[in-house]
């Protein structure tokens, strides 16, 4: 497969910049939904985070010509029976900023009291034109910290303790975080298919 476009389907600005970095070494020119001026949302009413993906892809890629990558990611926590899941984006309901999640997240821990252990998932497809070319997946292990740490990064950043660095996902550089995330993860699956 030869791109030289590729739309990245998100609306996340965290992801958005990540991907840029991730795939900087194909040369590809990397454009976002407002590039395309598409305003439209697409629901995601699949069952699992690969299925989202492949509805996101295949949706946004109605509106334009070009190939377009769709990423459906989460947090899953053992103790929390895998939650919050596919439902990470809304799990303190509609319009919850990024420290509503966190902090209702780790108010339901607390309260489990379970053990810690979480892994970040990141299912992508690419469609173009109605049809799935390609998908991959990538997860990364770690452990919920007792309280957020660190300002990089987006989403459940500063709550994800990273073992290998010793450090929470918000207290990696960028490049680190790019080394070893779900998403890093994703990506290298992806390339090694092309
Ligand atoms: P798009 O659907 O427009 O891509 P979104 O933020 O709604 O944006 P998802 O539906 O895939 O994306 O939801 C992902 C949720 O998981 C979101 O709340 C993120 O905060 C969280 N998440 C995913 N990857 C993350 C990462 O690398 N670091 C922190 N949180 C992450």
């Amino acid at each position: 497969m030869n791109y030289s476009t590729l739309v990245i389907a998100t609306r996340n600005i965290g992801k958005l910049r990540e991907f840029r970095s991730l795939l900087s070494s194909t040369g590809w020119r990397i454009l976002g939904l407002s590039d395309i001026s598409c305003q439209k949302e697409h629901e995601e009413s699949g069952a699992s985070f690969a299925e989202n993906a492949r509805l996101k892809a295949l949706a946004y890629s109605a509106d334009t010509d070009l190939p377009v990558l769709a990423d459906d990611s989460g947090l899953e926590v053992a103790a929390l029976g895998g939650g919050p899941g596919i439902h990470s984006a809304r799990y303190a309901g509609p319009g919850a900023s990024d420290s509503d999640r966190i902090r209702k997240l780790l108010s339901e821990l607390d309260a489990n009291g379970g053990p810690r252990d979480a892994r970040f998932v990141c299912a992508i497809a690419i469609a173009q034109s109605g049809h799935l070319l390609m998908e991959a997946y990538g997860e990364c292990r770690g452990l919920i910290a007792h309280e957020p740490r660190g300002s990089n990064g987006f989403g459940y950043d500063p709550v994800f303790f990273f073992p290998e660095l010793q450090r929470t996902y918000a207290e990696l550089s960028e490049s680190e975080k790019n080394r070893y995330s779900h998403r890093a993860r994703a990506v290298h699956a992806l390339l090694e298919q092309l």
